[in-house]
């Protein structure tokens, strides 16, 4: 039988989450045909996959929404401080609902290549299902988070009790009552299940290898009227957070922590720890140099320090938990409920990884270079290949047949973190070399979704074929990204910022650090004055077309 010519959409977004989401509302307000693919069977990204116990966002439900539509942020109700996993997953359906998205959207399919066709200046696209669209452009909103990674030990295939990673929790959840659990891992999404697995397993055993920084999330429910008093300044707040650094509004820090005397350094810090309406926002804006000076950034450190070492009973314990080779929030400071209490729990045990390395996972359970520890059930929260890993994992080609992944082998290169140059009309959500990951994600995911729905009307609009970033510019923010980098504390940790997580993946600091505000003006900048550093082409296949 003669082959079927593939479906022609204007826009191909791989990914459901909350940035796939919105870019379908968007691009289909603005007349654009759609053609979402999501490898779940619903929307949500990250708050569908993971499903582990405790998971939790670790920004404030009233900041972590969606600010597009003021009708939806007023009907939409949050029950707490922050919110759980389950409670943004409505919300995700919720919308998906509201804006009658999912018609759109093919679930339980998975990209898995995209291949530029130069003469006909649009993209092949195809599915693990055997899809073949035709896009003139394809958005990328598969989230920076959501390539999972195992440990690099061999034998997890021959572990006879049960394994769950943190990022593919089993729908029904796991009932861990009367049995022994290993952790490996502690990260954000450990330092959130720990204390409640510990509460449910006969036994836990966490297996550490870098201690993290964590504060108290002090959650709760909201107060009466408290909701309602943030919904009338919405506009407002919503405005501050855009042109904020870390996309929530907080207070811009004026004082240095080393101008400052002890007694006063020591009240910032407290409030910090204590206040009930405490944030990420309160540390990492507490004073001017804590994330560029070493001297200042210690004195946050040994705050919390202190703090781990009131808390934990015994003292050899404690000290393993204290993080003390790398500058606090140079890894994503962490917000927990009872962590560091679950320590003083007698079923609860703390392998030190750096004292005995984790050498295989075998039948029975895990086992150090020191000795076997017997499991029932094993837990992995051992993170993602982050910012790149979706992109990579799929067979992207460009111009004249150039892969993605090999453009990358060395590291991301982008123009904002927007655009590869020799990647025509492909853009990225939430990718590397933008402040995704280290601010409010939506207000970042917003962010991108309007600038690339703009950039995607002006090609139209103006009869052009193709929009790609120039490698002159690409060049030029790859260079401002590292110089940004270089100016803080942050490469001196290895961190999946800088890609240390994922053996054999190239050291690149993949985050800009310019702030969520300074980056929205410079995009803003780049589209007002014509896509700037852009190549904006016209082939004879869409003249006249
Ligand atoms: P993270 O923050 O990457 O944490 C992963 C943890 O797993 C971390 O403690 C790792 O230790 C540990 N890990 C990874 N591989 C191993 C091996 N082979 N052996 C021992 N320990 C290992 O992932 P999360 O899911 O917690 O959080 C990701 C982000 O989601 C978070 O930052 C928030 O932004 C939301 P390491 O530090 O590499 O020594």
């Amino acid at each position: 039988p003669a082959r079927t010519e593939p479906r022609e959409v204007d826009v191909v977004v791989v990914g459901a989450g909350f940035a796939g989401m919105y870019a379908l509302h968007r691009l289909r307000q603005q007349g654009c045909t759609v053609q979402v693919f999501e490898t779940a069977e619903d929307v949500g990204g990250t708050w569908y996959w993971n499903r582990y116990p405790g998971a939790r966002c670790d920004f404030p439900s009233m900041d972590y929404s969606y600010s597009f539509d003021p009708d939806l942020e007023q009907e939409w109700e949050w029950t707490e401080k922050y919110p759980t996993q389950p409670e943004i997953l409505r919300y995700a359906q919720h919308v998906a609902d509201r804006f009658d998205l999912r018609r759109d959207i093919r679930f339980r399919t998975t990209v898995n290549a995209t291949v530029w066709n130069e003469d006909r200046a649009r993209w092949s696209v195809r599915t693990d299902q055997g899809d073949e669209v035709s896009a003139r452009f394809v958005v990328h909103a598969s989230g920076p988070l959501s390539t999972w990674k195992t440990p690099e030990v061999p034998g997890l295939e021959s572990f006879r009790g049960a394994w769950y990673h943190t990022a593919r929790w089993p729908h029904e959840g796991v009932d861990f009552s009367g049995r022994r659990v290993g952790v490996i891992g502690t990260g954000s999404s450990a330092i959130q299940a720990i204390p409640i697995i510990a509460q449910q397993a006969a036994d836990l055993t966490v297996f550490q290898r870098t201690p993290n920084f964590a504060i108290p999330a002090h959650n709760h429910p909201f107060a009466a009227g408290f909701q309602d008093g943030v919904k009338a300044r919405y506009r407002e707040l919503r405005e501050q957070a855009r042109v904020s650094m870390f996309g929530i509004a907080v207070p811009v820090p004026e004082r240095s922590a080393l101008e400052v005397d002890p007694e006063e350094r020591r009240r910032v810090y407290d409030r910090a720890w204590n206040d009930p309406d405490n944030g990420l926002g309160d540390v990492y804006a507490a004073f001017t140099d804590v994330l560029v000076d070493q001297a200042a950034n210690d004195t946050a450190a040994e705050y919390v320090r202190d703090r781990i070492r009131e808390i934990v009973e015994d003292p050899d314990t404690a000290e393993t938990l204290c993080p003390k080779d790398y500058p606090i929030l140079t890894k994503r400071l962490c917000v927990a409920t009872d962590y560091y209490e679950t320590y003083n729990r007698d079923d609860v045990h703390l392998v030190d990884l750096r004292r005995s390395p984790l050498v295989e996972i075998t039948p029975a359970g895990v086992r150090t270079t020191e000795r076997e520890y017997h499991l029932d059930d094993l837990v992995l929260a051992t993170g993602f290949d982050a910012l790149t890993g979706a992109l990579t994992s799929i067979d992207i080609r460009g111009r004249g047949g150039q892969r993605l992944k090999d453009k990358w082998a060395a590291g991301p290169r982008s123009y904002l973190g927007l655009a590869v140059a020799g990647f025509p009309n492909t853009f990225i959500i939430g990718g590397p070399q933008t402040p995704t990951v280290l601010s409010n994600v939506i207000v970042s995911i917003e962010q991108h979704v309007e600038w690339i729905s703009d950039a995607i009307r002006h090609v139209a609009e103006h009869d052009l074929s193709t929009i790609e970033a120039h490698p002159g510019s690409e060049d030029a923010w790859v260079a401002h990204t590292r110089e940004v980098a270089g100016t803080t504390l942050f490469p001196r940790s290895n961190s999946w910022y800088l890609g240390s997580n994922v053996e054999g993946k190239a050291r690149e600091f993949m985050v800009y650090l310019g702030g969520v505000g300074p980056y929205r003006a410079k995009c803003e900048e780049v589209a007002a004055k014509g896509y700037e550093g852009f190549v904006l082409g016209r082939s004879p296949a869409t003249a006249g077309a």
